[in-house]
């Protein structure tokens, strides 16, 4: 796939994907996400990841983290249920409660949080694998490597540079090869982040030109992957969730920046994107 070859993405086509509820809606019906992650100094991106999941529309969200971070995660999203983990045999059962996994956001690099990958990769289940998640996959310190085709990869350039091996020049020098190669390699769905994220499965590529430079602030990544557990849940398959929530996320923000681009955060987006989702 060369450049002209990748679909630019329309925002209202995709809305369409995503069916308004029915009278008798029930919660039970748009599934429930489990966000992973937020070690020590960290706990602000799963809070950040299961509130987006919520304004996606997810029927339930909860959260495994660190014990310290529990309140503040109830404290900032009172609908979310965080649990606190010690280890990966006590997320176990979350995880089998869970219909999508969202793995990342804060989550470091230590014992525990290998523990915790490592539970989740022998499950099966959808999973959308973020940050230090993925930089634990570049080191090959989780993963046997056989490919995931039900797993959303959301890498930034930086972390694009680690799993490719190379460095974060050359992944910018040619953005859609970089990212037809980590396909290859992770299977699944890969979005590159960025200034026109890419988006592909394999089969089809995609770019988003919604966004704008307000976003490269602290957490936004962590919405984003949000977003995309809150779509996988109600039933969106890999490719639709992560084109639906790039767009999503990207318009999200240049609603929020239309009071300006400068100091712009992550948590401005909630209130557009639910907008935006109608
Ligand atoms: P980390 O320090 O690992 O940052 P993070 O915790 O992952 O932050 P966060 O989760 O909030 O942001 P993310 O990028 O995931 O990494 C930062 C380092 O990575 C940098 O020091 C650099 O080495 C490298 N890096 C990251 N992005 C780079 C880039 N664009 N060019 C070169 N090097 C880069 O998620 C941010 C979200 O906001 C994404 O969805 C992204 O698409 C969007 N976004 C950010 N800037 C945007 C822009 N200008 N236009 C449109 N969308 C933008
Ligand atoms: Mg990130």
């Amino acid at each position: 796939q060369s450049a002209p070859d990748w679909l630019r993405l329309d925002l209202d086509l995709l809305l369409a994907q995503l069916p308004s509820r029915p009278a008798n809606a029930h919660k039970g019906n748009y599934g429930t996400v489990l966000v992973v992650g937020g070690d020590y100094g960290m706990g602000g991106a799963v809070a950040l990841a299961a509130e987006a999941a919520l304004r996606a529309g997810a029927g339930l969200v909860r959260v495994a983290t660190r014990a310290e971070h529990v309140a503040a995660v109830i404290a900032r999203t009172p609908e979310a249920m965080p649990v606190s983990v010690g280890s990966g045999q006590a997320l176990k059962p979350l995880v089998d409660s869970a219909d999508v996994l969202v793995v990342g956001p804060g989550l470091g690099q230590s014992p525990w949080s290998e523990q915790l990958v490592q539970t989740i990769a022998e499950s099966g289940k959808p999973c959308v694998l973020d940050a230090d998640g993925l930089n634990m996959l570049a080191a090959g310190r989780v993963l046997s490597p056989r490919v995931r085709d039900n797993w959303v990869f959301t890498p930034h350039p930086g972390e694009a540079a680690r799993l490719l091996g190379c460095s974060t020049a050359q992944v910018q020098a040619d953005r859609f090869a970089a990212t037809k190669r980590l396909q290859e390699r992770l299977g699944g769905v890969v979005i590159l982040k960025g200034n026109g994220s890419l988006v592909t499965d394999g089969t089809r590529g995609l770019l988003c030109d919604y966004g704008n430079p307000g976003m490269a602030s602290g957490g936004m990544g962590d919405v984003l992957s949000g977003v995309i557990g809150g779509l996988l849940a109600q039933d969106l398959v890999g490719l639709d969730a992560a084109a639906l929530a790039v767009c999503l996320h990207g318009a999200a923000a240049d609603i929020a920046s239309e009071q300006g681009q400068k100091g712009l955060l992550a948590g401005d987006l909630m209130v557009p994107l639910r907008a935006l989702l109608g």
